[in-house]
């Protein structure tokens, strides 16, 4: 009997350990195994502003369709298309009155399904922005929820009474200024805004609300996209209200609510996920993508976007302190390898122009935006490329009266309503509002840049559109347009920029970020000037001037006095050794 039960346990034991190990390996083998997505480069296209094929003054579906081609001449993988979905437009499609639908000014859910199939017909893979932290305040969910608080819908949001003197719930403010709290009559109680209050903050603690979200994901996956970009999914559980300083990205929540999204819908599809994650850093970005966390694929590194703003002020610009923007790479680095997936991007559709803030859009914007490239397109993590800064366009000279996002706008008005003057504040402003990036692509030196047929686009067209814009790009050899088709195929015949080992070779150095990708087949040394003055650098490589050069972004050759080299602005050497 006593030697049959330990069989029997044997048995058992040995099973459980077959099943571990297995478990173990698969895992594991997810974090190493090659994935489809790791290996391409994106580019987000800001729909409103990229091609109007109505002539309405704004991009469309059946726009982006058009130019297609494009995107294949210069070898993009991956389109990420910012929300087309129905919206009242505060924050310019971010605020959604219905989830599974077109709003008819982008087309129609035809349209998109064209758009899918051409994409595919030319093996470009397709990312829809999936906004689920919030709604609009126009969306029929909060229409029906605002109005008592026994309404089946009350809760899919964060209602709060207020404090005594009908005060808020707590002094948290909005990321577009103001108040997070917006007073609801009907029911005397306070609703949750981490934006404008048009956009009322979604309860994932309901379950109804995480079993609508994940039917439109599965809804348009359905359609045959090829993954998603979640738009600030680490926000979509608040810290408590006593906190006085909210900790977003930390509530344990939120690993719950992702890995039942992920386990109901996400992991039956072959996609890319990108999570922007406010809140989350290079120190607990793993818990999010690692493999064996099955929530999400990869993690948009946004850290660089706190530089340069005094106070923690996007809007009171200071140059940025370039040892931390190397570091922030380097913690990335070793936050994350190994074990899942970072994005890299240096601007999107809520930042400056990326030649304009980390590089120089005047004297040297042609040296600055191909080094940029050269960063970009070298670095450890996904690229995302944003439209037009491969043709580097800059920033535009905006008056106040042309501001059309909620953001400066609300800021705008708070700097007055608290007295400043314009003088005091206008040109950090401009420096950074968002409009700079969402000025119309500047394809040609037509009517509006090429970009729309209609007398008055949505917003301006920059005014260097006749000597910044894709023709003219296109058409001269040493462009930046053509700088970056090289760049690209330089990173995708090279799986070393893809999973090799980085390595910044003088961290301290404070002009110059130079680093190391290897494996065991290859070493590739990249030097880049991100300052507008020649630089003295020995990188300490024996006979670097005999060392194959695979990319340059300046017509001479190298400047060597013995073994060390005399950088020009903004120059951007890739050496392979
Ligand atoms: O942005 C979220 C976010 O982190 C914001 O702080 C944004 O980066 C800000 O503009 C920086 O100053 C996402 C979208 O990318 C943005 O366009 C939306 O306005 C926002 O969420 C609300 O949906």
């Amino acid at each position: 009997m006593k030697k049959n039960l330990g069989f029997t346990l044997l048995f058992f034991f040995l099973i459980n350990f077959d099943l571990l190990a297995i478990r173990f390996l698969s895992e594991t083998q997810a974090t190493t195994q090659t994935q489809w997505w790791q290996s391409v480069v994106c580019y987000e296209i800001y729909i409103r502003s990229f091609y109007d094929s109505t002539g309405n003054g704004e991009g469309d579906i059946n726009g982006i369709t058009k130019k297609l081609d494009y995107f294949q001449s210069l070898g993009i993988d991956v389109i990420w298309i910012t929300p087309f979905y129905p919206s009242p437009n505060v924050d310019l499609g971010y605020d959604i009155t219905d989830y599974k639908n077109v709003d008819p000014k982008f087309g129609t859910l035809k349209d998109l399904s064209n758009l899918i199939k051409e994409t595919h017909n030319r093996k470009i893979k397709i990312l829809l922005d999936m906004v689920f932290s919030h709604s609009s305040d126009q969306h029929p969910w909060f229409l029906e929820a605002k109005k008592s608080k026994n309404n089946p819908f009350h809760d899919y949001y964060i209602f709060e009474p207020a404090k005594p003197n009908n005060l808020p719930p707590n002094d948290w403010t909005s990321w577009f200024s103001g108040s997070a709290w917006e007073y609801n009559n009907a029911t005397k109680e306070y609703y949750l805004h981490l934006f404008s209050k048009q956009q009322p903050y979604l309860n994932w603690k309901c379950p109804n609300v995480r079993k609508e979200l994940q039917d439109v994901a599965k809804f348009w996956l359905d359609k045959g996209i090829d993954g998603i970009r979640f738009d600030t999914i680490s926000l979509i559980v608040a810290p408590p209200i006593t906190q006085k300083n909210p900790r977003w990205g930390e509530m344990p929540e939120v690993h719950n609510y992702l890995r039942e999204l992920n386990k109901n819908v996400l992991s039956k599809y072959n996609i890319l996920t990108v999570g922007e994650m406010p809140g989350v850093s290079y120190h607990n970005a793993w818990e999010y993508v690692a493999p064996n966390q099955k929530q999400l694929k990869t993690v948009f590194q946004l850290d660089i976007m706190s530089l340069g703003c005094k106070n923690g002020n996007k809007f009171d610009p200071e140059p940025f302190n370039f040892v931390k923007f190397k570091q922030i790479y380097q913690n990335w680095y070793d936050g994350l390898y190994g074990k899942g997936w970072n994005s890299i991007v240096l601007g999107n559709h809520d930042q400056a122009r990326v030649v304009s803030r980390w590089g120089n859009d005047k004297q040297f914007r042609t040296e600055s935006a191909k080094m940029l490239a050269t960063f970009l397109l070298t670095q450890w993590g996904i690229p995302y490329i944003y439209q037009g800064d491969e043709i580097g366009m800059t920033n535009c000279p905006f008056t106040p009266k042309e501001f059309q996002d909620v953001e400066e706008i609300n800021y705008y008005n708070e700097q007055i309503t608290h007295g400043k003057k314009e003088a005091d504040f206008l040109h950090g402003l401009l420096e950074r509002c968002r409009d700079n990036a969402r000025t119309p692509m500047q394809w040609n030196t037509t009517q509006n840049a090429g970009f729309s047929t209609a007398k008055q686009t949505w917003l301006k067209v920059n005014p260097n559109y006749k000597t910044i814009n894709v023709a003219e790009e296109e058409k001269d050899s040493n462009s930046i347009f053509n700088y970056y088709k090289k760049m690209i195929i330089i990173r995708k015949s090279n799986l070393t920029f893809i999973y090799g080992k980085y390595k910044d070779i003088d961290p301290k150095n404070d002009k110059i970020f130079a680093y190391i990708r290897s494996d065991k087949n290859n070493s590739f040394l990249i030097i880049c000037n991100f300052s507008d003055k020649k630089v003295d650098f020995n990188p300490e490589i024996k006979n670097l001037k005999s060392k194959n050069i695979l990319i340059h972004n300046y017509p001479i050759n190298p400047k060597f006095r013995n073994d060390t080299l005399n950088l020009q602005p903004y120059e951007a050497i890739v050496y392979k050794f």
